[in-house]
């Protein structure tokens, strides 16, 4: 008398546990995996910061030796202000922006700095989005070295 209406409510039991396995698979794939890949949100004056900062290839830049190459070779920006970084090939020869492989800074938004080929008078941007110390150099010439500082700017939270 009582197994049918038990073994009725195993059976819906059964069922209540299927569904809600597959809405929580539903939730993990729809919600919760791009929510957790997606960008950070950040101050928009980081995304948008009022100035740029260049920094300068000089001409001579591909010769070791040369007087200088990224010029100014150690740059401080600050965030929400001046973090959008303009390098300026005005050499002859293409040229890398390639974050040093011993440096810890990786950025969650703008990811992995590493130009492709900066030709002669040709630029590469860069977003910096986090605080830290950036050492990179040009792949293709291991002398040419350059340093960002990336500091809290005054109007970020
Ligand atoms: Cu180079």
């Amino acid at each position: 008398m009582s197994l049918p209406s038990s073994s009725h409510a195993y059976g819906i039991g059964l069922i209540a546990v299927i569904i809600g396995a597959a809405v929580g698979i539903s939730y993990y794939q729809l919600y919760f995996i791009p929510e957790y890949n997606a960008k950070p949100h950040l101050d928009p004056k980081i995304i948008n910061p009022g100035q740029t900062t260049n920094i300068a290839i000089v001409s001579g830049s591909s010769i070791e030796g040369n007087p200088q190459y990224f010029v100014p070779a150690k740059q401080p920006i600050q965030l929400g202000v001046s973090n959008l970084v303009v390098w300026q090939n005005n050499d002859n020869a293409a040229h890398f922006v390639t974050i040093d492989p011993k440096s810890d800074y990786k950025d969650r938004y703008s990811g992995d700095l590493d130009s492709p080929p900066i030709m002669p008078g040709k630029t590469f941007n860069f977003l910096f989005t986090q605080e830290g110390t950036v050492k990179y150099y040009c792949k293709v010439h291991a002398w040419m070295k350059g340093e960002v500082d990336i500091e809290r700017g005054a109007t970020t939270s």
